[in-house]
């Protein structure tokens, strides 16, 4: 029956990843309804989608359930149904407990397993079925992210006529730990069935190249790799970078909203005016660097160069991958270290930490970007972070500091912040302590910099870019060796 459903060969743009942009919902009387989940992957291309009549292929977030093709808001959606013990093997175990430690630097250590991998190249075929259904000949189909690397070779395999696209949305490590991948060649080359692979960094792609010349010997001019096909031709393949943003004016649009800032007021409020709040907002992953800014808060308070007078830490995690072992581990961690420091240093008029272990409302999140003073974003290794932009997006005051990792992709744009090493707990605590005392010109002058690359470079230039370079591959592809 659901055949029937199918249109197929119906689409000219496709875009394909793991998860769906909607989320699945059961109504008070069990019938079945779908919510958008607004990402800002979903702000970027539902302008695209709907201009070209796309479709969007990808899971619905609920295991052993299969639906049928549906329309919500203007976009067509191909629910790709997984099993529970699927969801296990190639979802928390694969790619988030093989792949995303991997590609993180090794920060946790990963896991290898046979299974795992076998599920992992199951369930990207069945991605990559879906998507050569649905493409019209010549299609545009756009592939994201570090859980579907197989599904560009997969879907050339079938159908050569596609444009194939691929995002990745995380680092790409040094070959020195990309090579521990037991699948390493599966991998690449799975990926270079793409036209155009894109990374978050040029030392993403860096890496990529690197890759690729070791384990195949492939010539390489900057950011063409020559591929060969079947038949002994020789496809031209793009690896760049393609940093991506967040949907500046809708989030600086928000902020300006009363209704908004007068929560950012009642926060600061309820916290009991301090002279400076500081914020992380991370999912509770590994990679954040959460451990290490608890450490250096508590130590700057132990060592009386902050006080909880004047000082609060706003830190929300939202719950992030709970039924993975290492997840489950390192939220204990943190909870311990927030419990002790809140018990050594609190006072009853103050507390040393906000802890929040839930997601909120994007309103709730503007309110709390505007309500702070200070955003830290510590992380050990991230392909971007979006959040840090998200800051800068919603300070249109010019006022706030962001101090950011070296290690995010966002560091390579956001020059104008405080940019630290988040491993070396002295200059990190420095930069707080800069920052909580930074005077307010010097805010400005950093900020409006700031303001002006988030503006400039969008969510919709990144998608747009992207779209150029893949529709015009053939073009670069013959003659200009570098973009
Ligand atoms: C991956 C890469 C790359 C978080 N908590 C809540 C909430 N969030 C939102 C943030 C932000 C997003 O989630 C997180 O994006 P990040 O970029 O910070 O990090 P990852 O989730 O690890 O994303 C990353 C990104 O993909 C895009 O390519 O930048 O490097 O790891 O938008 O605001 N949003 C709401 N409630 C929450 O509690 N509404």
């Amino acid at each position: 029956a659901r055949d029937d459903l199918y249109v197929d060969a119906a689409y000219d743009m496709i875009v394909v990843s793991n998860r769906l942009p909607v989320d699945y919902l059961q109504g008070p009387d069990g019938e079945t309804t779908w919510k958008s989940s607004p990402g800002g992957l979903v702000t970027a291309l539902e302008p695209v989608m709907r201009a070209a009549d796309g479709a969007w292929v990808g899971w619905a977030g609920v295991a052993d359930r299969e639906f049928d093709p549906f329309e919500h808001d203007g976009i067509n959606i191909i629910p790709v149904p997984l099993s529970e013990s699927e969801l296990e093997e190639y979802y928390e175990g694969f790619s988030n407990d093989t792949l995303w430690p991997l590609y993180h630097d090794v920060i946790a250590p990963p896991s290898y397993h046979r299974e795992w991998w076998d599920a992992y190249v199951r369930v990207n075929r069945r991605f990559a079925e879906a998507a050569a259904r649905a493409a019209s000949p010549g299609a545009v189909v756009w592939v994201q992210d570090y859980q579907l690397q197989l599904v560009p070779r997969m879907l050339r395999e079938k159908r050569p006529d596609l444009v194939i696209g691929f995002f990745n949305h995380i680092p790409f490590p040094a070959y020195g730990i990309y090579s521990q991948l037991p699948w390493r060649r599966q991998v690449l080359d799975g990926l270079l069935g793409a036209d155009v692979i894109g990374f978050q960094r040029a030392a993403d792609a860096g890496n990529f190249t690197r890759a690729v010349r070791r384990l195949f010997g492939y010539a390489t001019r900057g950011s063409v790799l020559d591929v060969p096909g079947p038949d002994g031709e020789v496809r031209h393949v793009v690896a760049r970078q393609f940093p991506i943003s967040i949907d500046s004016a809708g989030f600086e649009e928000l902020a300006r909203r009363p209704d908004v800032q007068a929560r950012a007021h009642e926060i600061r409020e309820s916290l009991g005016n301090p002279e400076t709040i500081m914020l992380g907002v991370d999912r509770l992953d590994y990679t954040k660097g959460i451990r290490h800014r608890l450490k250096a808060f508590g130590e700057l308070l132990r060592d009386g160069r902050l006080s909880v007078e004047d000082v609060t830490l706003v830190q929300v995690a939202s719950p992030s991958r709970e039924r993975v072992e290492t997840y489950r581990q390192l939220r204990d961690e943190i909870e311990l270290m927030v419990g002790r420091l809140n018990g050594d240093h609190s006072t009853l008029g103050h507390q040393a930490i906000a802890y929040l272990h839930h997601g909120y409302p994007r309103e709730e999140m503007v309110a709390l970007y505007l309500a702070s003073d200070v955003m830290l974003v510590t992380a050990l290794r991230d392909g971007m972070n979006l959040v840090a932009k998200e800051f800068v997006a919603c300070s249109f005051d010019d006022d706030g500091v962001l101090v950011l990792s070296e290690f995010t992709g966002a560091s390579d744009e956001l020059r104008q912040a405080i940019l630290v090493n988040p491993h070396d707990i002295e200059g990190l605590k420095d930069a707080m302590v800069e920052a909580a005392h930074m005077p307010r010109k010097e805010r400005a002058r950093r900020m409006r910099a700031l303001r002006r690359r988030v503006r400039e470079n969008d969510v919709a230039k990144w998608s747009s870019t992207f779209l150029k370079t893949l529709t015009g591959a053939g073009i670069i592809a013959s003659g200009v060796p570098d973009g």
